[in-house]
């Protein structure tokens, strides 16, 4: 190693069985998550969503830049005008707008049994929209004349972070992607080397919420690990 500035690492330190018992638990409470496309206007303390945010911090990330900025939306006008300019994209691309829809009839057919639609009330019902943006420039200098790297997987990843704590403080979300969601730089004021990537929408799930069967779905560990 090249000699720089270092701090001593230390972690808890469990046994063998702690550690399994912790993997599982939390395995086990990744598990109950579910995306939520039914929300209620119940409010939601301010307080969750910054440690939530402060959370998706930590994530690892290119360089340390922490290429990320969450705008979150609670203005009912900003949420209106903010699901108006989705429902206009998502028209297109369901073709719910009279022309061909934009999207291609094998992703159409992908989505057949999620039941989703152009139609997106969540946008306005659910208390916090948590728009995140990816910083293609700017990690370090806020005028953007830096450049970042590994943005997409360090943002990713922060997102999945983000979630995951939501989840853990009883909060249902759903990862919204417009497409395309330019729009979103304007309507949140953001810089133009900044991408959005995806609305996280929080809140408390509807009375009545349901979601769809094909969620279950989850494929086994043998399929998706190979140990060599
Ligand atoms: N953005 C659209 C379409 C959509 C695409 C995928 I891939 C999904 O997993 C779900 C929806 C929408 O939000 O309806």
């Amino acid at each position: 190693m090249r000699d720089h500035e270092t701090v001593p690492y230390s972690l808890v330190s469990l046994s063998d069985e702690q550690s399994v018992a912790r993997a599982r638990a939390m395995r086990d409470r990744l598990k109950q998550r579910r995306t939520c496309r039914y929300f209620s206007d119940d409010a939601v303390p301010r307080e969750v969503i910054e440690a939530a945010i402060e959370a998706a911090a930590t994530a690892p990330n290119g360089a340390n830049h922490q290429p990320w900025h969450f705008t979150i939306v609670e203005s009912a006008e900003k949420k209106r005008a903010i699901r108006e300019a989705a429902e206009a994209e998502e028209r297109r691309f369901y073709g719910e707008d009279g022309d061909d829809p934009k999207a291609s009839d094998e992703w159409l057919g992908a989505l057949r049994d999620l039941g989703t639609d152009a139609d997106k009330p969540f946008l306005e019902t659910a208390p916090y929209l948590i728009v995140v943006f990816a910083q293609r420039k700017g990690g370090i200098a806020e005028d953007g004349t830096t450049q970042n790297y590994y943005v997409n997987e360090s943002v990713g990843i922060a997102c999945g972070m983000l979630i995951a704590t939501l989840h853990e403080a009883g909060l249902a979300t759903l990862t919204h992607t417009p497409s395309p969601m330019g729009f979103l730089r304007e309507a949140c004021g953001r810089p133009e080397w900044e991408k959005p990537l995806m609305i996280v929408v929080v809140g408390h799930p509807a009375k009545d919420a349901t979601f769809p069967a094909k969620a279950l779905d989850k494929k086994p560990l043998s399929q998706i690990a190979s140990w060599l």
